[in-house]
């Protein structure tokens, strides 16, 4: 599965370093690719183990708006 959120406040490759090893930690998550000048973040993972909204709640807790 495949989807793509929208994430403001990456400034930066290391905003979007942060984001690609915050969201690769959680489980289930298989890819991760931020773009930082298109405020997306593409994530790939399992259907039934990966739990966007944990995701979501992961990013967040780094300083990052989700949604
Ligand atoms: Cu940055």
């Amino acid at each position: 599965m495949k989807t793509v959120l929208n994430v403001k406040g990456m400034k930066c490759g290391g905003c979007e370093t942060t984001v690609r090893e915050t969201v690769k930690a959680c489980t289930g998550v298989t890819d991760v690719k931020p773009n930082f000048k298109e405020n997306t973040v593409e994530i790939e993972y399992e259907e039934g183990k990966a739990d966007l909204v944990a995701i979501s709640k992961a990013i967040s807790a780094k300083g990052f708006q989700v949604g």
